[in-house]
């Protein structure tokens, strides 16, 4: 087992990873910039080593620098949490080149799923459902025109080096594929250096539902259930749950299957995730692998009790995995507890929270490095807080939820917590009818300002 691990990253899971290590008797480094000297992952860590200013280019994202904070605590082990280094190949590779273990993907999993078309490919020879669309990157207009008929209107292109949305544009005929073509592809050139596009038939308000997997040095690869992401507002998830309310036990072991087979097409070691669309007849496809452990992973560790951090860690030191897949016991919903207006476009509002107070009690969880007289540096991620509620159904879920929100209190800088009590309150929410497209169409603006 290591010995030390750095954790190159900040926030809720640089302390999220060093309660872990804590509890497996590891030591651990936190690194941090400028901006973060008061934070407690610094605190909490066993050492500490500033790594840079206040930008994240030049601190968490400045390799060099954790590269030499790991060799001068003498780290055997770097955790790279979300976000930042965690899916960047070069980084896994030069952690591998200087004798440190990446708690990670390998670098090549890491490009092989980060260029989306190829990724596509690989899951078509898999044999994991995809979307139909061309085959590989468009090579010309022309193309894009004759796949677009083959599959019908409306089709979606794609950036193969995008994700999050960027690069991406829905057309419904053949006057916004012409428009696309140009644009799309000068969106992608300028934020990924690629303007490699791809196209598919678009999937009218699909839902988001993802299934976590992990893997093993030995080849073994399990399944740890689903969670639904439908609840998006521009690409950032909002609010997440396990189980999905569209779930059923037999779709769960096709998107399970389907899951492990995708993770074993490329020999997945670790934990990871596989997302996928899910059309209202319940036919799933493919969208994307992720390779880092992520934001949400804590409703999965409550329906299974299981500590995913703990697995990453195992499985970097060569530990096999049971292989067993595991079905939700309960339900666990999270909402995002963001420093927003969301009567403002969810601007971000940094600052110095005046009043903190945490709700507590019987099945909520709070994943938080923010605490009274703390200030939110306006430089990094607006998320503060994921406040998670566990309950045996999701009624009572939900119930805890509100009452816990309704617990939370927060002064000094605005929050999303309004924004989730209206959220949970509204009916097709309460029915578990969300798709990708239900932010979009709900006014919560107005509705908002009418309860203020
Ligand atoms: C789609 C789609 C509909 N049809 N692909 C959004 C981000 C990127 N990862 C893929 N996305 C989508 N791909 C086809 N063929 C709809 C979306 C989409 C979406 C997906 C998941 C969660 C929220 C979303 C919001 C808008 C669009």
């Amino acid at each position: 087992m290591f010995k030390k691990v750095l954790i190159a990253n900040r926030g809720e899971i640089a302390l999220r990873v060093i309660r872990t290590c804590r509890e497996m008797g590891i030591s651990t480094v936190a690194v941090y910039s400028k901006a973060d000297a008061d934070s407690l992952h610094v605190r909490f860590a066993d050492e500490a080593v500033c790594i840079g200013p206040n930008s994240s280019a030049e601190s968490y994202l400045k390799i060099p620098n954790i590269i030499a904070a790991a060799e001068i605590t003498n780290a055997d082990a770097i955790h790279p949490g979300y976000g930042f280094l965690s899916e960047n190949a070069k980084f896994s590779k030069i952690c591998q080149e200087n004798n440190i273990k990446f708690i990670g993907a390998l670098p090549e999993q890491i490009e092989g799923m980060g260029d989306k078309a190829s990724a596509k490919r690989t899951m078509i020879d898999a044999g994991v459902p995809t979307i139909p669309g061309s085959d590989g990157l468009l090579k010309d207009f022309g193309h894009a025109k004759k796949t677009a008929i083959e599959v019908g209107y409306p089709v979606i292109m794609k950036a193969t080096a995008g994700g999050g949305g960027k690069g991406m544009r829905i057309c419904r005929d053949e006057e916004e594929l012409e428009k696309a073509w140009a644009s799309a592809r000068q969106e992608a050139l300028a934020a990924f250096g690629n303007d490699g596009m791809y196209l598919e038939k678009f999937i009218e308000e699909p839902r988001h539902i993802e299934i976590q997997i992990a893997g093993d040095q030995f080849g073994k690869v399990c399944h740890l259930s689903e969670r639904d992401c439908s609840v998006q507002r521009r690409h950032q998830k909002l609010v997440e749950e396990t189980p999905s309310p569209f779930m059923t036990k037999d779709l769960r072991k096709k998107m399970g299957a389907a899951a492990i087979k995708a993770a074993e097409a490329v020999k997945y070691e670790g934990v990871g995730t596989v997302e996928f669309l899910v059309d209202k007849h319940k036919n799933f496809y493919f969208m994307e692998m992720n390779t880092r452990i992520q934001v949400e992973h804590t409703i999965t560790e409550e329906v299974i009790n299981f500590d995913l951090i703990k697995e990453q860690i195992k499985i970097a030191a060569g530990i096999a995995i049971s292989g067993k897949n595991y079905e939700p016991v309960g339900h666990a919903i999270q909402c995002r507890i963001n420093a927003e207006d969301p009567l403002n476009d969810f601007r971000p509002s940094p600052g110095r929270m005046t009043e903190y107070h945490e709700p507590g009690g019987h099945g909520i969880r709070i994943d938080t490095h923010v605490y009274a007289g703390y200030t939110i540096p306006p430089f990094y991620d607006s998320m503060i807080a994921k406040l998670i509620t566990v309950a045996q159904t999701r009624e009572e879920a939900i119930t805890k939820m509100e009452r816990a929100l309704s617990e939370y209190i927060i002064e000094g800088i605005k929050t999303t917590i309004p924004f989730h009590i209206r959220l949970l309150k509204h009916e097709t929410f309460r029915k578990g009818d969300i798709t990708t497209k239900f932010l979009e169409g709900w006014d919560y603006k107005t509705e908002m300002e009418e309860n203020q």
